[in-house]
């Protein structure tokens, strides 16, 4: 039970149990690791596919040709798929002051051949989705950065990277990941709601939606179920990063659920149940702790918690109990469109009603609130 299988379509980056644990106060810890052992390690444990920055499948092997040829026959002998790929745009020096916005020309000009030519592999390799995280679009100082024409060079990029994408037929679509802060003190497009209003003002915006990341939104102190809820009501979420968050501070990319996990619980809830059928991705960081074993136990836990909060999930739902709850307090209702339907001002200026009496109902949220925590701890 909980065993994951490729119908669950959990994906990981190479960079997630790639990463050598380098921080800012230390070295790495682990060695680095053959991309073509993470997907041979990751299709043992029941994983569905791998994405990758440019940069990710040089790890061992500096010649991309040759690197791109054993990561391709590591695919085949697996079966693994790519569904998303992305760029680093924020490792190089070159990029210090960003890439679509760095206030250097020349590097603007290189940010988007480097996106270019890995959008080329991306959509050989069959991926539909490609990632665009803002890294160190950004600034510390208010005085370097002229926000209005940074966003008119960020727009101009994915513009120009969106015809190119239509040019070639690759059939692509772009999902634009926000983030607050770090590496820079402060990052462009910060939450979910600025990233939506960003991709209203662009060429291809249908081309265009977010790939959320859960420690991302908890880092400011948002809610990440909300921000989800709202992406799906634009029809924006064409992909997501999972993993854990303890509130606001650094980004930690804890294993999914190992944060804040009632979060989780109601975030796989509404993956399962509203709509959002692409890859269940995992952008986590194995603790700095970690030798070999303990990253490909933080990757397997990953998918064991997701697939315990969805068992826990439909037992929640299924609970007549639960049901009853919902409707005690009124969730359901809220469907209901507040005027009927050719009402004019007038019937809606004539309604009336005991003001006293519906300021005196109660909504009997605690109940349904303990109701979830009884289901999510397994008491229920
Ligand atoms: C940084 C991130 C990134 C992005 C990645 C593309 C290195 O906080 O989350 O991971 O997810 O660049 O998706
Ligand atoms: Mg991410
Ligand atoms: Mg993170
Ligand atoms: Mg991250």
């Amino acid at each position: 039970t909980f065993q994951p299988t490729r119908e669950d379509r959990f994906t990981f980056g190479l960079w997630t149990v790639g990463w050598q644990a380098r921080d800012p106060f230390g070295d790495a810890t682990r060695p680095p690791l053959d991309p073509v052992e993470s997907v041979h390690r990751l299709a043992e444990l029941g994983a569905y596919g791998v994405t990758f920055h440019d940069d990710d499948l040089l790890a061992v092997e500096p010649d991309r040709d040759r690197a791109v040829a054993s990561f391709r026959k590591a695919l085949d002998e697996t079966g693994l798929v790519v569904p998303m790929a992305t760029t680093n745009l924020f490792t190089h020096p070159v990029f210090k002051d960003g890439a679509f916005t760095s206030n250097d020309r020349d590097i603007r000009r290189y940010a988007i051949r480097k996106v270019m030519r890995n959008l080329d592999l991306a959509a050989e390799l069959g991926a539909k989705t490609y990632v665009f995280w803002g890294g160190r679009e950004g600034a510390e100082s208010d005085a370097a950065k002229d926000v209005r024409a940074a966003f008119d060079r960020f727009r101009e990029a994915i513009d120009t990277l969106a015809s190119y994408v239509t040019e070639r037929g690759y059939g692509i679509r772009f999902a634009l990941e926000p983030k607050p802060n770090e590496p820079r003190g402060d990052i462009l497009l910060p939450t979910v709601g600025h990233a939506l209003a960003f991709i209203g003002s662009l060429e291809h915006a249908d081309m265009v939606g977010l790939n959320p990341e859960v420690g991302h939104e908890q880092m400011a102190g948002l809610n990440f179920v909300h921000a989800i809820g709202q992406a799906l009501w634009h029809g924006k979420l064409f992909h997501i990063d999972l993993n854990g968050q303890h509130g606001n501070k650094y980004d930690q990319d804890l294993v999914f659920g190992h944060g804040d996990l009632k979060s989780a619980f109601f975030l796989v809830d509404l993956l399962e149940n509203g709509g959002y059928d692409g890859p269940r991705h995992f952008d986590y960081k194995p603790t700095r702790t970690e030798d070999i074993s303990g990253v490909w136990a933080s990757a397997e836990a990953n998918m064991r918690t997701y697939l315990i909060l969805k068992e826990r999930a439909r037992a929640f739902r299924a609970d007549p109990e639960v049901q009853e709850a919902l409707a005690a307090s009124r969730v359901d209702q809220l469907s209901v469109p507040t005027l009927d339907p050719g009402e004019t001002f007038d019937s809606l200026a004539a309604d009336d009603f005991d003001l006293d009496e519906a300021a005196a109902r109660g909504y009997h949220f605690e109940r349904l609130d303990q109701l979830a925590v009884e289901h999510l701890l397994g008491a229920r």
